[in-house]
């Protein structure tokens, strides 16, 4: 329920590179589940780090600095991207740690005496970027960076190498029964469905033993094997760990675990959904609860890639785009079940008719001084919009139309609705209702022609606020349940609104009181202090771009 704990993770995103707005995406829909969270009672949250590994060993060799120089810098650009683009994480952690390199080191010795652990001669075509060894059905023909013939990764293009050597084995072949019963038991542990089942397939397929270590003479950035010095910890396993040992494993993980989201990119799944609940279950933890899976951002119709150039940095969209604009396009157009595909005008188009114009000249048109004079919340007069429809023709003084009746209906089921797509990890279909409800208030507006109304005359008075009350209403419904996915816009809007920080909350949303009869706290308030247009409109992007 809510308010319970919940540890809520982004991927350990290797620090071989600097952030891309695919990063940017997993680290907002894990934000934006978090903020939505603490919209009703309060509970806290964690994100990402760096890493080990082969890739970053290599990465390091290629730019000519130690894996430590180039994990401190990239780390730092990983960081201050999330820092720009609000993502509020409670603990940013780095494999390199020392809390974390003991929780390593205990875990390893969990795994060794739980008896799954083997030392085994291993051979086959590893691929350094997926750091993986992979089955000959998982290889094509491909050429290197000379144009020779190599084999290559069916799934990246990598190129592969034959390797031999010694390693520990994790005995992964005897947890396909206990797989498949977590899974029977909580088909609801991934998130959505489509990865479920593609995971419940691979459990019918091949499941061989994991090489959990590499020689130490290959592999120096990374732990250990405790009491082997000769091998290093396999990077996966290291990182995957992280997620206790930011829980304070082995000595308090029990606070939280397994209360545990796992946001991750559909690239990782294999990872956190078969080898980390194998191997938890193989040191004597519970697998997570939840592992919600996205797809891949494109950049016009290709795959991201350093080679391609098409690579797009976050900290240059939120500067053209603001921080708010750009973290709406990317969780409004971001659809986990089915890759999205990026490009610029795309973004425009969005914000600009949905911040900018409907929402923001929905706020202007409705506070402006020429139809609320005083600046205060108007009242309700509920005659005029009577709990039931009572049309004028039909002899009543109610002067609200079955539209502006279908209007309010919409808003007042709008929290529930949200709070279930937020749930469904579907944040996209939350902001899709929102926006739609944003379009029927404005429809609202437009048909009643408050600017038309005479304030002179008593009736149209009553009526006139009651329209601007009605608006500020479902404004502030909007901001409220915004504030996971734009906060500072969101703050803006609630803050014009006069709503304290204390009532943007769910729980004391009451939406519309006076329409259920209820007094409305809100009425007869001092609106807050004009503070400029809530989003501006983006120009052309050639002007933008200059
Ligand atoms: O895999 N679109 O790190 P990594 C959307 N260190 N998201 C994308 C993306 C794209 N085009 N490209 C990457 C690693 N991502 C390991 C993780 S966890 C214990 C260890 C996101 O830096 C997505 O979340 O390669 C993907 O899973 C992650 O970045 C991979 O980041």
């Amino acid at each position: 329920g809510p308010g319970r704990r919940l540890l809520l993770s982004t991927p350990i995103f290797y620090a071989n590179g600097p952030p891309h707005i695919g990063h940017l995406y997993s680290a907002l829909l894990a934000d934006a589940l978090l903020r939505h969270r603490r919209l009703r009672p309060p509970s806290p949250g964690m994100t990402p780090s760096a890493g080990h590994g082969l890739k970053i060993q290599q990465a390091a060799a290629a730019a000519g600095t130690s894996p430590a120089e180039l994990c401190e810098r990239v780390s730092g650009l990983f960081r201050q991207a999330l820092s720009q683009a609000g993502v509020a994480y409670t603990d940013f952690t780095r494999t390199s740690e020392l809390r974390h390199q003991r929780a390593v080191r205990h875990f390893w010795g969990a795994l060794r005496d739980g008896g799954v652990l083997y030392k085994g001669s291993y051979e086959g075509w590893y691929c350094t970027p997926e750091e993986s060894f992979l089955p000959e059905s998982q290889l094509a023909e491909g050429t290197d960076a000379q144009g020779r013939p190599c084999k290559v990764s069916l799934e990246t293009g990598h190129e592969v190498h034959w390797t031999k050597e010694e390693n520990y084995m994790f005995r992964l072949s005897a947890f396909r029964d206990p797989l498949q019963n977590w899974l029977r038991d909580n088909p609801r542990a991934i998130f959505p469905d489509p990865f479920y089942q593609c995971v419940l397939r691979w459990l019918d397929e091949d499941l061989p033993d994991l090489s959990v270590s590499r020689e130490r003479n290959r592999l120096q950035w990374g732990i250990p094997v405790p009491s082997d010095p000769t091998q290093t910890i396999y990077v996966w396993v290291d990182a995957l760990v992280n997620y206790l040992s930011v829980v304070g494993y082995p000595e308090s993980h029990g606070a939280w675990w397994p209360a545990v989201h796992h946001v991750v990119g559909k690239d990782i799944l294999k990872f956190h959904a078969l080898y980390w609940p194998a191997l938890l279950l193989a040191a004597g933890l519970e697998p997570p609860e939840r592992i919600l899976v996205h797809s891949h951002w494109t950049v016009r119709g290709q795959k991201m890639s350093k080679s391609l150039g098409n690579v797009v940095d976050p900290g240059v969209c939120m500067g053209q785009y603001g921080v708010d604009g750009f973290r709406y396009f990317l969780l409004r157009q971001g659809v986990p079940e089915r890759d999205c595909d990026y490009y610029d005008e795309k973004v425009v188009k969005l914000v600009n008719s949905e911040l900018a114009d409907a929402l923001g000249g929905l706020l202007n048109r409705s506070t402006a001084p020429s139809i609320n004079p005083s600046n205060t919340y108007p009242c309700f007069s509920e005659p005029c919009f009577p709990k039931v429809l009572d049309s004028r023709e039909a002899g009543g003084t109610g002067r609200a139309c079955a539209e502006d009746y279908r209007l309010v209906a919409a808003v007042a089921s709008l929290p529930v609705q949200v709070d279930t797509y937020f749930e469904g990890f579907q944040i996209y279909k939350a902001l899709e209702c929102i926006a739609q409800c944003v379009r029927q208030t404005n429809g609202f507006f437009q048909r009643h022609r408050p600017w038309k109304l005479d304030r002179r005359d008593a009736g149209e008075q009553l009526w006139l606020d009651t329209i601007l009350h009605v608006t500020l209403e479902c404004l502030r419904v909007y901001g409220t349940l915004l504030q996971p996915v734009v906060p500072h816009m969101a703050d803006k809007l609630l803050s014009r609104l006069a709503v304290g920080p204390g009532e943007r909350h769910l729980s004391g949303l009451a939406f519309l009181a006076r329409y259920d009869g209820k007094p409305c706290p809100f009425e007869g308030r001092q609106l807050g202090p004009d503070t400029g247009i809530l989003f501006h409109r983006l120009g052309k992007l050639e002007t933008m771009k200059k």
